[in-house]
């Protein structure tokens, strides 16, 4: 693979401020190069506006619209819309003038740089190239693979809901835990609201094995102070946490506030666990059992560390606790998770302003698909709801997950393939073993915004079908339609795309699912009605999706409106006896063998997912390269490699090797026995069958590996090799 663009690398000291003015102008000048200054400026100044279209990038929640300012985006938000704006095209001469194997070979950042894509097109059984195809025959063929299928489960992916609101961090949360979250780089406007929670004397810890510049000195590029100031500390204090030792910590401190509990009997909120938990005396006398040793050891912070951060919870009368994919992505993910809940449930810290868990999900796409059933095992009483409003029976066998999927692949169960965006072979572990699963189905189909990896590696025929971004006026049915989005606070309203469509041959996501849905069934449930005109969707959803009663008249408000969640509006909990159930969970971390390192992988400032917008990661030094792995300089030393050299990454599983070459080691401020690398170059070292237990999802963010001195001559395997300079 050919790394085009890959200048020299170069390193220098990480960041400790974000987000002033070169935030600014670097999102300016990409908006400005990709789009041309009109169409560049009305696409930023639309972003998060009331009556403009919701940002594609993260889902973090907009401000009340009163408060919201004229140029509500981050840096980020702004690169991620002149992405989907691009005036660059991909279309049918594009496609004639190269192969799926040229293309292949290039990266993906050269590949998404071509532009968008302009017109459906179809990769026939054994050809070489895709070629134009007319939208209806698109359709007939995707209908008439699906009918032929020996039996309707064979299909489908799957991702719940934070109990906090945004009011909840800027107004009220006296102390706010970011856990595993970088949201200087992935939710930038995140730091709009600790700088208000901040300023009203609200303390905040983060936990990270990196000292990540976001959560640093903020200069907030929308004010003043933020302009000519030094900006705001942010962070009270940071735990550098062995990665995976979240649960270990955790556990520690319910430890530490329960034996401050036996001195002083006003530490834990009593009356609060008498009422509404149960389960507690057993969880008590797990953390009495525990010792302090093994909780230093699998945390990797001393007690010292662990009884401050206890402090900080004693000091506050109300605690939010955040975290993204720094928790989500590794074996015990599920276990540590409870064990947050456990630590926020000892001082009655859910249920009340200020105060609760805040699972902050990624991808500005995600957030309503549960609320919807999108979801690998829905549940029957949705179904039921489903089968009442359409009638007919809904299929109840459960679907596959993300890893489920690529093992029903690799074993030939799955004959159509539909990904509604995203790029699954680049996105999921395991690279290698997916790719070649890919093969095995005999139709690919990828609605998409733009061409990538797993557009190049199909099944036995493909069609890419390309449809309206975000950002773009939607006059499917010949009126505006306006599509609604939720946001990680369970916040839903409504997205309006301004901009010309990027070509008059794109679709609507709806109109082609729809579409599909005709030539698929014929049109006896509606399925046209619904394509031309979504409202006729939203009426269907008013039946059957509870909390989503005059959906249409309360999407209209400005702003939109906030979906029921039980424990904050009520402090009644969604389990079979209406409390919250505190749980007992066994402490662990992963084993690393003597000589390896605990590799996490994760986003660079440049990229969003697997788009890669830049070579650059300003906050961590980084310039011109991605290939880089961060190391302690303690863990280089004993190897007897110096920093700026040339390593190999080898993940070490029970199935055996995997292999990424050619990193340049950085040494860096991460634990000792800790490492860091992007996502997804490093995605080749994530083994398949190791996933979260109770989630299954890849444990992308704990890959055993160890470093090898890099055997790889410069050039070979086409890679251009990087060169070190400081
Ligand atoms: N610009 C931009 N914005 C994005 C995205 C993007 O790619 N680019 N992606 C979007 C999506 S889909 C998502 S899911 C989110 C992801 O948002 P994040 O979860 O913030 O993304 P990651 O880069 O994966 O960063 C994980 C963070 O967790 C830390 N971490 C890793 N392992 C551990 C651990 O064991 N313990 C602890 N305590 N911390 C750990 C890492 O050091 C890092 O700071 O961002 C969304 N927003
Ligand atoms: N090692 C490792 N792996 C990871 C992660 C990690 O931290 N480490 N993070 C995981 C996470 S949290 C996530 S969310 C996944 C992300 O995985 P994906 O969602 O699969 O990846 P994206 O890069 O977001 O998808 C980009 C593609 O979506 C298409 N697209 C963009 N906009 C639109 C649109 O409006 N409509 C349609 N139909 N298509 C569009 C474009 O064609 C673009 O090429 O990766 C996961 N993989
Ligand atoms: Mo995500």
């Amino acid at each position: 693979m050919v790394e085009r663009g890959e200048r020299a690398l170069r390193v220098s000291a990480p960041q400790t401020t974000s987000v002033g003015i070169p935030a600014v102008r670097h999102a300016m000048g990409y908006a400005l190069r990709e789009m041309g200054p009109v169409r560049g400026a009305r696409t930023l100044l639309s972003m998060n506006q009331a009556s403009g279209f919701d940002c594609p990038g993260c889902a973090w929640p907009d401000p009340v619209a009163t408060e919201r300012s004229v140029a509500e985006f981050c840096e980020n938000g702004a690169k991620a819309a002149a992405w989907e704006a691009t005036t660059a095209r991909v279309d049918r001469d594009f496609f004639a003038a190269h192969s799926i194997d040229e293309l292949r070979a290039m990266d993906d950042h050269t590949l998404e740089h071509f532009g968008r894509l302009a017109e459906p097109v179809h990769l026939a059984p054994g050809a070489t190239h895709y070629a134009p195809i007319a939208w209806d025959d698109a359709f007939a063929l995707v209908a008439e693979r699906l009918r032929a299928m020996p039996s309707p489960d064979r299909e489908t992916i799957g991702i719940g809901k934070g109990a906090v609101t945004l009011e909840d961090i800027t107004d009220h949360a006296e102390l706010i835990v970011v856990v595993g979250q970088n949201p200087g780089t992935n939710h930038p406007r995140m730091l709009t609201a600790l700088e208000a929670a901040k300023r009203r004397g609200a303390r905040i810890v983060a936990i990270n094995p990196l000292p990540e510049a976001g959560l640093g000195r903020f200069k907030n590029p929308q004010s003043l102070r933020g302009l000519v100031g030094s900006g705001t500390q942010l962070t009270d204090r940071h735990l550098a946490v062995r990665v995976n030792g979240d649960l270990a910590l955790f556990a520690a401190t319910n430890k530490a506030l329960l034996e401050r509990e036996d001195r002083d009997a006003a530490t834990l909120d009593r009356a609060f666990i008498e009422t509404h938990t149960s389960g507690f005396e057993a969880a008590a006398a797990h953390w009495r059992a525990l010792e302090w040793s093994d909780l230093e050891r699998l945390s990797g912070l001393a007690r010292a560390e662990i009884e401050a951060f206890a402090s900080d919870a004693v000091a506050a009368k109300s605690v939010v606790v955040t975290w993204a994919m720094g928790l989500t992505q590794h074996r015990n993910a599920v276990a540590t998770i409870r064990e947050i809940v456990n630590f926020l449930l000892l001082r009655g810290n859910i249920g009340r302003p200020g105060a609760g868990p805040s699972p902050i999900r990624g991808h500005s796409n995600v957030q309503g698909d549960r609320t919807m059933g999108i979801w690998e095992k829905a549940p029957d009483a949705f179904l039921d709801r489903l089968r009442d409003e359409f009638g007919f029976e809904p299929p109840r066998e459960h679907g596959y997950d993300t890893v489920g999927t690529i093992r029903a692949l690799r074993d030939g169960l799955i004959d159509v393939f539909v990904a509604l965006g995203g790029n699954f072979v680049a996105a999921t572990p395991d690279t290698a073993v997916t790719e070649a699963a890919m093969a095995n189905t005999a139709l690919s189909v990828h609605v998409a915004t733009k061409l990538n990896r797993s557009h190049l590696t199909t099944g036995r025929e493909a069609l890419i079908l390309p449809c309206l971004g975000r950002s773009e006026r939607d006059r499917t049915g010949g009126r505006d339609q306006v599509v609604t989005v939720e946001d990680s606070m369970a916040m839903v309203h409504a997205s309006r795309g301004r901009l010309e469509p990027g070509s008059p041959d794109l679709r609507s996501e709806v109109d082609i699912v729809t579409s599909i849905g005709a030539a698929l069934f014929g049109d006896d449930l509606g399925w046209t009605a619904m394509g031309q005109d979504y409202a006729e969707i939203r009426r269907h959803i008013e039946r059957v999706v509870p909390g989503f009663e005059s959906y249409e008249e309360r999407v209209s408000e400005p702003g939109g409106f906030q979906l029921p969640r039980p424990p904050r509006d009520s402090r009644t909990f969604p389990t079979s006896d209406g409390t919250a159930h505190f749980s007992v969970n066994e402490v662990d971390a992963v084993e690393v063998p003597e000589g390896h390192l605990l590799l996490q992988t994760l986003r660079s400032h440049d990229q969003f997912n697997t788009t890669v917008y830049g070579l650059d990661d300003r906050y961590r030094g980084i310039r011109g390269g991605r290939r880089v792995v961060f190391v302690n300089r303690a863990d280089l030393a004993a190897r007897g490699l110096a920093d700026g050299d040339l390593v190999d990454l080898v993940s070490v599983y029970t199935d055996g090797e995997r292999r990424a070459s050619a990193f340049r080691a950085v040494a860096y401020p991460t634990p000792p026995g800790c490492a860091a690398a992007y996502f997804p170059e490093a995605n080749v070292l994530v083994p398949l069958e190791s996933t979260a237990i109770g989630s299954n999802t890849p444990t992308s963010k704990s890959v055993v590996i160890r470093l090898e001195r890099c055997a790889v001559a410069a050039g070979d395997d086409g890679r251009r090799v990087l060169s070190a300079s400081a």
